[in-house]
């Protein structure tokens, strides 16, 4: 396999130098189980090293910058994204595991990122506020400071592109630890910051285990905010990190995004919805939607229509041409496959297929719907995180809501419905940071606010609220008389 790497991987970036490590973890490549590259294994000492660099950066070059010239780099940066975009996806497909045109799209997402974090940068604004005779009051919007990055393996380009432009957009020194699963594209990330011309430290980059590297980070004294994406134990951590040190965290821990199928749905539109939102990077993905939730009189009709094309899905190699990559790893791959054990008291409605070549040491799941489900059985509660949707029928408005609601997350949700009326009313009810009503946005766009409720997190990424996250806001009163 031919990585198109234009840089060290071993290397992480400290104050804008790539050192080398004293350890190093080896990446497997889930397409295949072989060592495909050799990145560093970062601990507390580049932790603390990349602090400073970033609390120097502040006080530098970097805290000197205007909010156009933040946004300038991050414009060029953009750029810089598309310039390299085909190594980028390559990379990306290879370490992820995912399908090339799913790792190209994730490519496109970065540069928008990108290009609409460094066109806001300047359009941030604060209030002034009516206040007492002889006075003006007005509000600033000024950066945390040094703001920690944990990033998952599933989009790593994605979610560090989300959330370090937001920060470096409103002036915060990023440090950023990548997955040890997947660090490859956020090392290329640095490169491409640094080819754009962004001042040493300002962003930092160490790659590490999550108890090493992570645990330092979120536990740093010098850190002001922490933005995590991962699972929900984790994320329990590192809000207790971050509570001893009483800086803001921002998580975003998955879910167990409901679709609901009304009587009136229009099946054609909804249906390639329906299945991408399930497999789309092999079910890893938060916002996947891994319940379906079906009015009893289409039920059936849904339920063939979805295993008609779950027949026709395959699972392969990142880059041959296929629905579905593998898993990110074999542990990933216990779990799915422990899930998917626990449907025997339901119905496996339908599988796809894993290719007939796969190497052997790839971590292929047939990608699977389950019908005949409930509310509260343990597939329709817990997180599968792999390529398996269970289809789970209802009677009118009111159950549907009831069993929507009735797990611990809220991320996602949509209605399918023509009823102009009961898709508003819907849209009010569910608990979920998103509503789609009569489409599955997965996330949505960038200009889309996206997080959760419940055990799928607080805080909200992308969009202006971002922005909002990632600074903090100062109240000016001036007595003038
Ligand atoms: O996640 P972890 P894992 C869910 C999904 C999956 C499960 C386990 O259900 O099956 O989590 O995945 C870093 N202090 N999601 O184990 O461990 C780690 O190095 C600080 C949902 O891979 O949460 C990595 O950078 N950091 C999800 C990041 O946390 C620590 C995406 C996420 O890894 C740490 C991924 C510690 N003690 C998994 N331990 C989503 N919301 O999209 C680990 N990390």
């Amino acid at each position: 396999m031919n990585l198109p790497l234009w840089f060290d991987p071993e290397e992480m970036l400290i104050g804008g130098v790539w050192r080398k490590p004293d350890a190093r973890l080896s990446v497997e490549c889930p397409s295949d189980g072989r060592e495909m590259a050799q990145i560093a294994r970062g601990g507390k000492p580049e932790i603390d090293a990349a602090v400073e660099a970033a609390q120097a950066a502040l006080a530098g070059v970097w805290g000197r910058l205007s909010a156009a010239e933040r946004g300038r780099l991050l414009l060029k940066m953009s750029g810089l994204v598309l310039a390299h975009a085909e190594d980028l996806a390559v990379i990306e497909a290879l370490d992820v595991g995912k399908p090339l045109t799913q790792a190209r799209a994730d490519v496109t997402a970065l540069a928008r990122y990108l290009e609409f974090y460094g066109g806001a940068a300047d359009k941030v604004m604060g209030e002034t506020i009516p206040y007492l005779n002889g006075y003006t009051a007005y509000t600033l919007r000024e950066p945390h400071g040094v703001t920690a990055h944990i990033v998952p393996w599933n989009y790593p380009m994605q979610i560090i592109g989300r959330s370090v432009a937001a920060a470096l957009a409103m002036g915060n020194a990023a440090v950023v630890k990548p997955a040890e699963e997947a660090s490859l594209t956020a090392l290329a990330f640095g490169r491409i910051a640094q080819e754009a011309g962004m001042p040493a430290g300002a962003l930092n980059i160490v790659p590490g285990l999550g108890e090493e590297a992570g645990a330092a980070l979120s536990a740093h004294p010098g850190i002001q905010h922490i933005s995590f994406t991962g699972s929900v134990a984790v994320g329990q951590r590192i809000q207790a990190a971050a509570a001893a040190n009483a800086v803001p965290v921002t998580l975003e821990l998955g879910g167990k995004s409901p679709q609901l199928v009304f009587d009136d749905a229009d099946l054609d539109r909804a249906l390639p919805f329906l299945v991408n939102a399930g497999i789309q990077n092999a079910g890893q993905t938060c916002s996947a939607s891994s319940r379906i939730l079906v009015q009893r009189s289409r039920y059936v009709e849904v339920l063939e229509k979805m295993a008609a094309r779950y027949r026709g899905l395959t699972a392969g190699p990142a880059l041959g041409d296929h629905d579905l990559g593998p898993l990110i790893s074999g542990r990933q791959k216990q779990i799915v496959e422990g899930y998917l054990a626990l449907a025997s008291d339901l119905t496996i409605a339908a599988q796809g297929q894993i290719a007939e070549d796969v190497p052997a040491g790839g971590h292929y799941v047939a990608p699977t719907l389950i019908g005949g489900g409930h509310g509260a059985h343990r597939l329709a509660q817990e997180e599968i995180f792999g390529p398996a949707q269970i289809v789970i029928p209802f009677e009118d408005e009111e159950e549907a809501v009831a069993i929507a609601n009735g797990t611990e997350y809220g991320l996602v949700a949509s209605v399918w419905s023509e009823n102009g009326g009961r898709t508003m009313r819907l849209a009010r009810r569910l608990r979920a940071g998103q509503v789609f009503l009569n489409n599955y946005g997965a996330g949505g766009g960038v200009e889309l606010p996206f997080g959760g409720i419940g055990k799928s997190g607080h805080g909200r990424e992308k969009g202006f609220e971002a922005l909002y996250g990632f600074s903090t806001l100062k109240t000016v009163a001036a007595w003038h008389g």
